[in-house]
């Protein structure tokens, strides 16, 4: 298929993308700007790049006038919390958005990937306007902590380096790694509320310095 028709296709995920990012962080500056701990730390996104997607499209023999019914990833959201609390308050703030309409949710909180892996995904759909109208597409959001996107990115690209035949012994000390990950929220969780009281004042302070 034509690169040219390729890009009109992508181009509304280019613009969600961009939007749903600016709204993700327009509630880090709500919580910020009512001197509120915010359960989101930091936003990303990208869009499928061409040979993910035909790569899926292959590996799943998904047609092409399936393609964005099917491939629910075109448009990704990356949200990344402190704590692993803060995974369930992000989703409720999702499922409450008039904007934003659930289309399903995987939780790999408690269903953890063979892998190791551990996030919560929640695949909404979404409408963008466009020079052409209104277009209802699917986004996925991934929601995880800090320690989980450092797993993950990770393995992510050892995954790359190694083209699915990771060593076992690579394997294993990932695994070992996800364990520790686990170990680690569940430590930071138990200092939460000291966290967010500190992280609370000292936003209390810095929007007072702005005021004068
Ligand atoms: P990228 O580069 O992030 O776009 P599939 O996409 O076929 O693997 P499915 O059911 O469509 O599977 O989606 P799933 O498993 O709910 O979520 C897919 C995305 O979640 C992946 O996108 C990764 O971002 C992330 N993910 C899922 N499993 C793992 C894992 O074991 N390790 C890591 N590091 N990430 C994972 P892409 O397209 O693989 O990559």
């Amino acid at each position: 298929m034509e690169i040219q028709l390729w890009r009109s296709i992508l181009c509304p995920y280019e613009l969600a993308v961009r939007e749903l990012m600016v709204k993700f962080e327009h509630i880090i500056d709500e919580h910020k700007q009512n001197d509120l701990y915010s359960p989101i730390e930091q936003v990303s996104g990208r869009v499928k790049s061409l040979p993910s997607i035909l790569e899926k499209m292959q590996r799943k023999h998904i047609p092409m006038d399936k393609m964005e019914e099917e491939i629910e990833d075109i448009a990704g959201i990356r949200i990344i919390c402190q704590f692993e609390e803060d995974i369930d308050t992000v989703a409720a703030i999702i499922r409450g958005r008039s904007d934003m309409v659930i289309k399903s949710e995987k939780n790999y909180l408690k269903h953890i990937k063979q892998s190791g892996y551990r996030s919560y995904h929640l695949i909404i759909y979404y409408t963008v306007d466009t020079i052409s109208g209104p277009k209802k597409l699917q986004a996925e959001i991934q929601i995880r902590t800090m320690a989980m996107n450092f797993w993950a990115t990770i393995e992510h690209s050892l995954q790359y380096k190694y083209k699915g035949e990771m060593p076992l012994h690579v394997a294993e000390r990932l695994s070992n790694a996800a364990d520790a990950i686990i170990a680690l929220d569940h430590e930071m969780s138990t200092v939460r509320n000291e966290i967010m009281d500190a992280q609370n004042s000292s936003q209390m302070q810095s929007n007072l310095v702005k005021d004068i």
